[in-house]
């Protein structure tokens, strides 16, 4: 099925659509693309790099939180393809991304600095937010990462006005969306995306489709068999992908930015992954789902496709992945350490940047919890 609208650009590689998820990789790691290949060995290699520092990243949330040093995680293995191929697609620093709360892997491979995101997971002075946000809230001002929220698709409306100006104003920018998809059953996200499309804004709208919104399972949250369909509703490309494919998930969202970029107008990508662990470290995944179809994904895992992929072009062996391993251990040690040693921030923080001045009964606030804590 071909999308009507689509102009020619007579770059354009993917159809949107498809019943099947566009892989280009293959379980066993071999190339099917119907394209050459166009990526370096530096940057083969960056994109394995960043899903293993995702994954271990992932494995430091949960000791952080069994050792009581952070009160909240959503896990993100098994999304590490999806968010790496994402970031590796735009024009860091330049773009704007909007991310959610399951985006610290898409954070990390932007480059927040690791002693951000241990500041903000833990909450001490390191968190150029102040301690102010849940844990698993990534943002960042000089890579024009706006703060995640926890209210469903809440973003995504001001994606699309960040979108709405870059187009005002001309000024070469893409705004990147990420969700998951409970998210597309929010009103926000239709009229988000359907005055994206009616404009005409440089914006691509990604689903993150991990099959569950907490406990409630994909069937019961629309009708249709994909996400990416509802986009023929807008008027806009729907592409469907398996997000769990590392160059399906750049090589498209690359396609969909750029198309953006050049004036064509959004997208809607939808990454088809799984959440291997619990929704939360407020849930209990058991009671929902069956061990079988958790251990069935986990076969389907984006790390050990990649890797076989570079294995065969020699840019993979057990050395490098040793090396990896070890290096990676070390940054994140050093950045947890680092951030701990930042120290605590002070509760009266809570009362900074409300408003541009201090307002009095805000100072009458702040004075009284000082005076309570003294
Ligand atoms: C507006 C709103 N409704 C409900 C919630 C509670 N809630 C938090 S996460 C979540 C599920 C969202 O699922 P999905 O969008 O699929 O993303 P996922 O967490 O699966 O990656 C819900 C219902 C919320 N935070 N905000």
């Amino acid at each position: 099925m071909v999308h009507e609208t689509l102009p020619v650009m007579g770059t354009e590689w993917f159809q949107p659509f498809t019943e099947q998820p566009i892989a280009l990789l293959s379980e066993e790691g071999e190339w099917i693309g119907d394209f050459p290949l166009d990526l370096d060995e530096a940057l083969l290699r960056q994109l394995y790099r960043d899903m293993l520092a995702v994954r271990l990243m992932d494995e430091r949330f949960t000791v952080l939180l069994r050792t009581g040093k952070v009160s909240f995680t959503a896990p993100m293995a098994g999304h590490e393809a999806a968010q790496v191929g994402v970031a590796h697609a735009l024009r860091r620093g330049h773009d704007w991304v909007f991310p959610y709360y399951r985006d610290y892997g898409l954070a990390l491979a932007l480059g927040v600095p690791l002693v951000e995101i241990f500041g903000q997971m833990i909450a001490t002075r390191a968190d150029p937010n102040k301690g102010r946000q849940m844990p698993c809230h990534p943002s960042s001002r000089p890579l024009n990462i706006f703060a995640a929220a926890s209210t469903v698709a809440s973003h995504i409306p001001p994606a699309t006005g960040a979108a709405l100006s870059m187009k005002i104003q001309g000024t070469g920018q893409v705004a990147v969306c990420t969700f998951g998809d409970g998210a597309t059953s929010e009103g926000d996200w239709y009229a988000a995306i359907n005055f994206a499309a009616v404009q005409r804004v440089p914006a691509v709208f990604v689903c993150e489709n991990n099959r569950y919104a907490i406990s409630v399972p994909y069937s019961c949250q629309t009708a249709t068999p994909t996400i990416a369909e509802k986009a023929h509703a807008f008027g806009i490309p729907g592409y469907h992908v398996d997000g769990m494919d590392v160059l399906a998930s750049y090589y498209v969202a690359r396609e969909a930015i750029e198309r953006a970029r050049a004036g064509h107008g959004p997208s809607l990508v939808e990454l088809v992954v799984y959440r291997y662990g619990p929704h939360s470290s407020a849930d209990d995944d058991t009671r929902y789902r069956p061990r079988e179809e958790v251990e069935l994904w986990r076969r389907r895992d984006p790390l050990a496709r990649y890797q076989r992929f570079l294995a065969r072009r020699g840019l993979w062996s057990e050395e490098w992945e040793q090396q990896l391993r070890e290096e990676i251990a070390r940054e994140q040690a050093e950045a947890i350490e680092a951030a701990e040693r930042a120290g605590e921030v002070p509760a009266e923080w809570m009362f900074d940047d409300v408003y541009a001045e201090p307002l009095w009964h805000l100072e009458r606030q702040r004075a009284l919890l000082r005076a309570e804590l003294q």
